[in-house]
């Protein structure tokens, strides 16, 4: 894999995917293992939408996994699994072993009559077998699909349904902190509105009773018993999806953001491998999940493409204390601890005592990813987890963008706080101004934007092209639009601002406005309700509902409620944190709803609220800011 050693090396590299893009791709293409070269490297069309990257090339990115580092690194720790419970034993798999457990369980998946193409859906806790599964769909063709396990059976059902997936795989249950969380009776639940699901796959893992369905329903250690530990690797096209991956956006219904095979392969591995600056025998530890892309790119593929020891983490940073986080780290000795900006705060607000028993000297390089990191917790979380002597690695990107897009390489870019720095090489973004100018230099902000393709660019959103065109390819003609407002500053380095639509991140998880609306609106007595985004402390944003209701019941009553609809529709991610009971909303005359006042009294900043003379209902205002639920 090819390294960047220096920050020249950086700007040589930089300048050369500038210039010949093609000669740049193909030679980090070349250390891989292919069946077939391509015949081309790149064609694009950014207003059709058509990215093709290493035309006609065979491969399967499991064979890149494993075949290609067997030889030297069959012995390697692959994964380290850390339980919930940290009295349990954590588990070291080794590539040969984490190569036989996925053959059996790829077996397992083909004798259940799974082929190439058909799509599986993975609804699965933080355990090895998670990254199995999905190993074992791409070694068989298959498209996965992975649903974070806190989702709600409805939000599993609408996913289910909209990639007519063939298959679910999960488990009895799910160990989080304290609870035990049932998981299969959600599956069940969930299934009763699908139609498509022919077998479900079922992990123990908590030993709670399930109820097993005949002929559906299967135990994982059932399927695999008898399997081998061989299995041979379908052929895939170079454009194969490889997976298929639900995100939120301004419209209410998440949509499928479609990866490929080789250009996410790539481009994962080679941003892990640079970002990071790992070495040989280090210990890595992202802690997302991987129902997120995070978990996609940075805890499964790009480490074990590279060959990386990479740790999986079943539970929560609070359990059974604060101190758990450190605690791992200490005891595998990570070297480079990758996280959000939520987590940092959280545990910031516990002050220095939780730290005062780890030593965390192992630690390199650390990581920020999911959401812009404020000033105050870059410098905790550069000051006292990294002691002041790692590289804080701020990593912008997204669901669409499939890896790291902007962000310093650790130990080569210098640290600047709170900015994702400069691009990595292949990645050439754009500041634009409403109508789309190209705003050139430093001391500009604007939207961001990027003008030309990089291997793991989002090929399609399932089932639905037009979609795909429509929300990132037409409000800026010729460039790909991530939703991110940018500042570059005098320094050409890049600030994210955070979403410039009716995006929120909350704990660093994506949620569209109008799908926690559609959620509220499900209480019968809910006429309308309008979700806005406010600075929240800990969880970067906060979720804030303004709600007309019809109804008797009284005002705690029915927010109670909302809660509790909002959780089953959504799940708990979503839950507003604040709900104003409302008589009207400040609507345009056209009837628009004026987010930006209701953005402004939720954030408590009413001194300007911009010119309100176009409304339809002005008085509704002051109601609004009198009411508001500070
Ligand atoms: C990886 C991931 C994407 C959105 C993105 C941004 C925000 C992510 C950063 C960030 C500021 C960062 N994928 N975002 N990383 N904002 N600095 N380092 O999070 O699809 O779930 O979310 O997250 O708004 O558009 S995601």
């Amino acid at each position: 894999m090819q390294r960047i050693k220096s920050l020249s090396d950086y700007f040589k590299k930089y300048e050369l995917s500038e210039k010949d893009p093609e000669s740049f791709w193909s030679e980090i293409a070349e250390s891989f293992t292919w069946k077939k070269k391509w015949d081309k490297v790149l064609d694009w069309d950014f207003e059709k939408v058509n990215i093709n990257w290493f035309q006609n090339a065979k491969l399967n990115i499991t064979e890149n996994i494993f075949e290609r580092n067997l030889k030297e690194r069959g012995d390697k720790t692959a994964i380290i699994w850390e339980p919930n419970d940290p009295s349990e034993s954590p588990i070291h798999i080794t590539y040969k072993e984490l190569y036989e457990e996925t053959c059996r369980f790829s077996n397992a998946l083909r004798a259940k009559g799974i082929k190439k193409g058909d799509r599986v859906i993975i609804y699965m806790p933080m355990v090895p077998e998670a990254a199995i599964a999905m190993l074992a769909c791409a070694r068989v063709g298959a498209v996965h699909s992975v649903v974070f396990a806190g989702f709600s059976s409805t939000s599993l059902a609408d996913r289910i349904n909209d990639c007519q997936a063939k298959m679910v795989l999960t488990s009895d249950g799910n160990f989080r902190g304290s609870k035990t969380i049932p998981v299969k009776p959600v599956v069940d639940e969930a299934l009763e509105k699908c139609s498509t699901i022919e077998s479900v796959i079922v992990l123990e893992r908590t030993k709670q009773n399930v109820e097993m369905i005949n002929g559906r329903d299967h135990w994982w250690h059932d399927c695999i018993s008898e399997e081998p530990k061989v299995c041979e690797s379908e052929v895939l096209d170079s454009e194969d999806m490889l997976f298929i991956l639900y995100t939120s956006g301004s419209t209410g219904k998440p949509k499928g953001v479609v990866h490929s095979s080789a250009g996410y392969m790539i481009y994962s591995a080679y941003t892990f491998q640079n970002v990071f600056q790992y070495d040989e025998n280090d210990i890595y530890w992202c802690t997302a999940d991987v129902g997120w892309i995070t978990g996609h790119s940075y805890i499964v593929y790009g480490p074990l493409l590279c060959g990386a020891t990479t740790v999986m983490f079943e539970g929560v940073p609070t359990f059974p204390n604060v101190s758990r986080f450190w605690d791992i780290v200490d005891k595998f000795k990570i070297n480079q601890f990758y996280t959000a900006p939520t987590a940092i705060r959280a545990l910031q607000a516990h002050g220095l005592e939780p730290l005062k028993n780890n030593s965390l000297d192992s630690l390199k390089v650390i990581g920020s990813v999911g959401e812009p990191i404020n000033e105050e917790a870059w410098h905790w979380y550069h000051d006292n987890i990294g002691k002041g002597n790692c590289p804080l690695v701020d990593t912008w990107w997204q669901t669409e963008t499939g890896g790291i897009m902007i962000s310093a390489l650790a130990g080569i870019t210098p640290n600047k706080p709170a900015h994702a720095s400069l691009p990595l090489p292949g990645i050439l973004p754009v500041i634009v101004d409403s109508e789309g100018n190209e705003l050139l230099g430093n001391n500009v902000q604007g939207n961001l934007c990027i003008k030309f393709p990089w291997p793991s660019i989002v090929r399609t959103t399932y089932g639905d092209h037009q979609r795909c065109i429509n929300t990132y390819f037409s409000n800026y003609k010729g460039m790909y639009f991530t939703g991110d407002g940018v500042k570059r500053d005098h320094d050409g380095y890049l600030r994210i601002l955070g979403r410039v639509d009716d995006v929120i991140n909350v704990s660093g998880h994506r949620m569209g406005t109008a799908e926690v609306e559609n959620a509220i609106n499900e209480h019968e007595e809910v006429i309308e309700s309008a979700v806005v985004g406010y600075p929240h402390d800990i969880k970067g944003e906060g979720i804030y509902a303004y709600v007309i209701i019809n109804s008797k019941s009284s005002d705690d009553t029915i927010k109670a409620e909302i809660v509790n609809v909002v959780r089953r529709v959504i799940g708990p991610i979503a839950k507003p944190d604040k709900i104003q009971i409302v008589s009207g909303l400040p609507k345009t005359r056209s009837g628009k709803i004026m987010r930006r006042i209701l953005r402004k009294v939720a954030s408590n900043d009413f001194g300007n609220l911009g010119d309100t003379s176009t409304l339809l209902n002005p008085d509704v205002v002051e109601e609004i800011i009198n009411g508001a639920s500070l």
